[in-house]
């Protein structure tokens, strides 16, 4: 997809972004290399052949095979610092970005390792430009609560550097209601919540309703099933919760980019947004991804700024970035 000029101006905020889906080859190969790894790939071209994803388990096998090369605070650092340069060049003002901690610590990198990697990388962004990016803890949802519940205990001596917590990974036999406990917790102690119902899953509409219903989420990461259900897409439009959604990321692990749906969620008032995901593996930032709903989801220039006052008004921004955005 070619990104107009409009698009490529427009001021933006990115709230569903997995930093470690933005582990470039390039960058992976180099981490490999200063950490003494070996990859399963000859080369880049290997490494991007093996990026053929039909599904989620397809995708999260790579996605979580990649992060061996993360090993040292540098490591961190430079994965940050990546991604920020290259929001900064797509005009991506303000991004909310998830990381994975039990990803790192199950293979024995500290906690403390991988949070001040990523917050120096976003400090030093912040200082240098006009990128500001904050962090969101993710909880794996195919590892028990318990994990969840351990890793957020870790995660209070840094609260200060993280603004909310949220639930990802393979949702399959992994349903919100398994983390009831965990995200109570989260919320007594101050974080914001959000989780993905990522789209089409067996059951999505009942995990959506957990979420809305039972867990008490401040937005929802993907949740396009919603409209399956039209006293369900009601309750989401009254309390102002909002969709992030991520259609070149659904054309790989679902059947489609979802236009025809993000296009519903716009004309019903339900603040969508439109995000990258993981954009390493999916080929497309968040200029491509708006650039590829354009035409499909008949996005008229007012639509795209609709889009990017959706993303700050459901961030979690501070109200001083809110309104310089807006
Ligand atoms: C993810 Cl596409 C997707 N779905 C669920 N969990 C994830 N973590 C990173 N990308
Ligand atoms: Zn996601």
């Amino acid at each position: 997809v070619t990104v107009d000029a409009f698009i490529a101006g427009l001021p933006k905020c990115e709230l569903h972004l997995h930093i470690e889906g933005t582990l470039e080859p390039g960058l992976k190969f180099a981490l490999a290399q200063r950490n003494g790894i070996e990859l399963p790939y000859a080369d880049e071209a290997a490494l991007r052949a093996a990026y053929d994803f039909h599904d989620l388990p397809g995708f999260l096998s790579v996605y979580y095979e990649g992060m061996s090369v993360l090993r040292t605070e540098q490591d961190f650092y430079d994965l940050a610092a990546a991604y920020a340069a290259k929001a900064h060049s797509q005009n991506v003002r303000y991004a909310e970005i998830f990381f994975d901690p039990q990803a790192h610590t199950a293979r024995g990198v500290a906690f403390d390792t991988v949070i001040r990697g990523l917050t120096r990388a976003l400090d030093d962004a912040e200082r240098e430009t006009d990128f500001k990016g904050r962090l969101v803890m993710c909880f794996l949802r195919d590892f028990q609560a318990e994990f969840a519940m351990a890793t957020l205990v870790q995660a209070l001596a840094y609260k200060e550097w993280i603004i909310g917590v949220g639930l990802d990974s393979d949702e399959a036999g992994n349903p919100p209601v398994k983390f009831r406990e965990v995200f109570a917790r989260a919320r007594a102690e101050g974080f914001r919540l959000t989780m993905h119902c990522d789209v089409d899953q067996k059951n999505s509409t009942e995990h959506i309703r957990q979420v809305v219903e039972e867990i008490g989420v401040d937005r929802i990461d993907h949740g396009v099933n919603a409209l399956e259900d039209p006293s369900l897409i009601e309750r989401i439009r009254a309390r102002g919760l909002g969709l992030t959604v991520c259609p070149i990321s659904n054309a790989h692990v679902t059947d489609g980019m979802k236009a025809a749906e993000i296009r519903a969620l716009l004309d019903q008032d339900v603040k969508v947004t439109v995000n990258s995901d993981d954009p390493a593996y999916f080929l497309g930032y968040v200029a491509e991804n708006l650039a590829a709903l354009r035409e499909p989801a008949a996005l008229s220039d007012a639509d795209l700024v609709r889009l990017q006052r959706n993303a700050i008004e459901i961030s979690w921004a501070a109200p001083a970035v809110r309104e310089e955005f807006l």
